[in-house]
């Protein structure tokens, strides 16, 4: 730590590196096209603009992040620590351009040296390194972290390949690898020097040290090596500049070596290249499934050297062990890093030596949990002998858990062996698991959901034994989402109005969005908040023409569901309403309907077929209904291809409805629900995740409401539901299924929706058909209420007044001060 303190001072300030004005930049990025791209005005490529312009940022930013570094030598610093497997981090450019506050500067410069900003903004390859909310949810945090100047790591892996890029053929999704590190990251600096060793396999060993003590040795059969790629998270407006700090893994020298020198070269090649493996690629699932070894070894890999760096760090402080969870808060996001639990374990009693006790309490303190999700199904579980094989010393330390864990239920409330058996971090029915959430809860000192609905279903349902144990563990965060990215960057003339009409404070006090409320009965206002929601609906108009060749018309109603597809999410029940209008247009071409215009995105899980078929049933409706010309002005349906964070910035701006519409109790919170209603979107949807605070928040006017509740949900289950009966009483909705299952949407393929329709009929998992009238009936009082504008503009104006709680800020205070008890310390760059 002294070294770097004493390179913070001596950073040399050199105006090319650090110059805020248009001049300075102008002058950096001709620096850096020639001595960083070797090239010239005369001869540079798009990507050679937008690589110098990407490095002069990241030059000013550099002074900052050395300053911040500084900050965690300090003694009394918590650091915070956010383990996550994915960071949807997004395209960075503009985002720090944004936080350093020299948008206008970079584009005069640009402007200067002959090129539009906005052309090289578009070369910026998405780094998909997560799959959807859970990564995203990642992402904010650091943006808040940074922003409320919190020290904080980021920690994770360093995929070469991230979630796939999809694009629709014949309707279909087709995936195709993403090569987001083609043309390089200039984000990303690489420290070869910040690296640690992972053990894979072989066996254990117990034996007694010089010192009498019982000790275990780990004799791995291999390791592999973890290097750091840092990318700087640059706070909105302040010199907090933390660290995303991801593994990319190598191989060990000297385990090569080993098969070279007995001869075996090709051997010693293959070792690397598996070594190498290991950090390839990201997962494609938005479920976790069952029985991949690389998986589980990509987990161990990020833990264990996260976990080290943060040891490593300690050590340079000078400071013992045992404050360990005083200067790190460490955040499991979801049970991915739950290893991290053995883990810390395992370093702290086999290799600092601690006794068993200490090194619990340490590592108890350390940690806390949030969980994502409610489907049994989804709960993460390990084969034993998997576990056992890839990692038998981090087992046994789940056994030596386990075992004095069970002791104390047992202890705390004895005869009840049904629920030890519940409890245990194994699972011994059928084929013995490791369950992830029960480590996950048993090591931590705070468990969270991330909606008030989900953390009291956790308490209730797969947590409801850990919650009898110990109520104190457990809390409620609700997730938020940055306004930095979601709002100012992304929907900019909105950004303009609201700094306008309640000052430009709410960007990071959105509670400043409340004085919204009285304009919204200013006819002038909502003359002014139209004009930019055309504008941005005149975007997305023209990005849907390009992407998926769809012409829509911007006067419409914009309707959209955008998010994973998933049967839960029920983006079916969307296109069932889309087909009833459908039908309900062609036996009346004159019926006074809203005219609107259905907007898609998602990806698909590859292997989940369901999911895939709806997203090729959405394309059929869409190629049925924008080629009748009875549909003509009324109706239009369109998938955008490839839904990704830089996809997305332009869509949450342009909606007027946001489709919210779960099968209550099943999503956890949801997060573009809080994207959509900061930009103005009216919400409709179900009692589920964060829409019922969205609601409460923006009052139930303003907000439309169908379905089942969470608990009408598990009634109507348990009293043996019956899909079939409710298709046989609603004469709009066996007609619409008929449509699909009959081939209109199939090219007259009566085979291809079948399986979709005949799960619907007879088993309806997520009671799609059980919501459908009363999901009809409240998308009828959409349409009335569209058709008075002033009504429908008030109503968008007071759900961005009211979305300030739904801000990351709020949910990372509440981090700070009810689970990690870290503060802000603020940076003072160049001191
Ligand atoms: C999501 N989970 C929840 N998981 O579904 C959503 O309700 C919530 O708002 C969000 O987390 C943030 O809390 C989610 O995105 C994944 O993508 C995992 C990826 C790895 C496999 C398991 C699912």
């Amino acid at each position: 730590m002294a070294k770097e303190r004493a390179q913070a001072a001596a950073l040399p300030r050199d105006p090319i590196r650090t110059g805020l004005s248009a001049e300075a930049l102008q002058r950096a990025v001709l620096d850096n096209l020639a001595y960083v791209q070797g090239s010239l005005p005369a001869y540079a490529t798009k990507h050679d603009w937008y690589l110098a312009l990407a490095h002069s940022v990241r030059d000013r930013l550099l002074a900052r992040w050395v300053a911040s570094v500084e900050v965690f030598a300090r003694s009394e610093v918590k650091v915070a620590c956010y383990l996550s497997a994915e960071f949807l981090i997004g395209p960075q450019l503009g985002n720090n351009l944004l936080a350093l506050g020299i948008e206008n500067e970079a584009r005069e410069a640009m402007r200067a040296l002959g090129r539009d900003l906005d052309r090289l903004l578009e070369v910026e390859e998405e780094p998909g390194l997560g799959n959807g909310g859970l990564g995203r949810l990642a992402a904010c945090y650091m943006d808040s972290l940074a922003a409320l100047e919190v020290p904080a790591i980021g920690y994770g892996i360093r995929y070469e390949f991230g979630i796939f890029d999809q694009q629709i053929v014949d309707g279909w999704q087709v995936e195709r690898t993403d090569k987001w590190l083609e043309h390089g990251n200039p984000w990303e600096i690489v420290r070869p020097q910040v690296h640690y060793y992972v053990s894979f396999g072989g066996r254990t060993e117990a034996w007694i040290d010089e010192a009498g003590r019982y000790r275990v040795r780990w004799l791995p059969s291999g390791q592999v090596k973890g290097v750091a790629c840092d990318t700087p998270v640059a706070g909105y407006r302040v010199p907090t500049c933390n660290t995303l700090r991801l593994w990319k893994s190598e191989a060990v020298e000297s385990f090569d070596f080993q098969d070279f020198n007995v001869g075996d070269y090709y051997g010693a090649v293959q070792a690397k290249v598996v070594s190498e493996t290991l950090s390839k690629v990201l997962y494609p699932n938005d479920e976790p499934e069952i029985g991949k070894r690389l998986r589980l070894a990509q987990q161990y890999f990020f833990v264990s050297c996260s976990l080290q760096d943060m040891l490593h760090l300690l050590d340079l402080k000078g400071e013992p062990v045992a404050r360990f969870p005083n200067l790190f808060a460490a955040q499991l996001n979801d049970t991915h890093p739950a290893i991290a639990v053995a883990e810390l374990m395992r370093l702290l009693v086999d290799e600092r030596l601690l006794p068993w006790d200490e090194a619990w309490d340490i590592t108890t303190r350390t940690f806390a949990y949030t969980n994502h999700t409610l489907l049994p199904e989804a709960l993460e579980t390990w084969s034993l002998e998997l576990f056992s094989n890839l990692l038998p010393r981090p087992m046994q330390i789940i056994y030596e858990i386990n075992r004095r864990f069970l002791d104390e239920v047992r202890a705390r409330l004895p005869g009840d062996e049904g629920r030890v058996q519940r409890m245990s971090l194994i699972d011994e029915a059928g084929g013995r698991r490791v369950r992830m959430a029960n480590l996950a809860c048993v090591g931590s000192h705070a468990v969270n959901g991330v909606a008030a609905l989900h953390s009291e279903l956790l308490k209730q349902t797969v947590l409801a034994d850990f919650a009898a144990l110990w109520p104190h563990k457990f809390d409620n965060v609700t997730n938020g989402v940055t306004p930095r990215r979601f709002v100012a960057l992304s929907n900019p003339d909105l950004a303009r109005l609201l700094d306008e009409a309640v000052g430009p404070g709410w960007v990071t006090d959105p509670a400043r969005l409340r004085g919204l409320e009285p304009l919204a009965d200013d006819a002038a206002f909502r003359e002014r908040w139209r004009a930019v929601k055309r504008a941005n609906k005149e975007r997305l108009a023209g990005a849907i023409r390009d992407q998926a060749g769809i012409v829509v018309d911007p006067a419409a109603m914009f309707d959209i569901q955008v998010k994973r597809i998933h049967e839960y999410k029920r983006q079916h029940l969307n296109v069932l309403h889309i087909v009833t209008l459908y039908q309900r247009l062609r036996r009346d071409p004159d019926l006074p309907v809203a005219a609107r215009c259905f907007v898609f995105g998602g990806k698909a899980a590859p292997g989940y077929h369901m999911a895939k078929l709806i997203i090729r049933l959405i394309n059929g409706v869409a190629e049925v209904v924008n080629s009748d010309p009875v549909m003509a002005g009324r109706l239009k349906v369109a998938f955008v291809p490839d839904y990704n964070v830089r996809n997305a910035q332009p869509v949450y701006p342009a909606a007027d409805l946001s489709e919210q519409i779960s099968t209550a109790g099943k999503e956890a919170s949801g997060t573009g629900n809080m994207k959509f209603m900061m930009n103005g979107a009216v919400t409709i949807g179900t009692l589920d995740g964060a829409n019922v605070e969205i609601r409460e928040e923006a009052g139930a006017e303003n907000f439309f409401l169908f379905g089942l509740t969470a608990e009408q949900v598990r009634e109507t289950q348990a009293a043996g539901y019956r899909p079939a009966d409710v298709v046989n009483a609603n004469a709009e909705l066996r007609e619409a299924l008929d449509l699909i299952a009959g081939g209109r949407f199939s090219r007259g393929d009566i085979g291809m929706f079948r399986p979709l329709v005949e799960n619907l009929v007879h088993h309806d998992p997520f009671l799609v058909l059980a919501d459908y009238a009363d999901y009809v009936a409240c998308q009828d009082r959409v349409s009335s209420a569209w058709t008075d504008p002033e009504r429908w503009t008030r109503m968008s104006i007071l759900n961005t007044a009211r979305s300030g709680k739904f801000s990351s800020d709020r949910a990372i205070r509440e981090y700070c001060e009810r689970i990690w008890a870290a503060r802000a310390v603020p940076v003072e760059p160049g001191k």
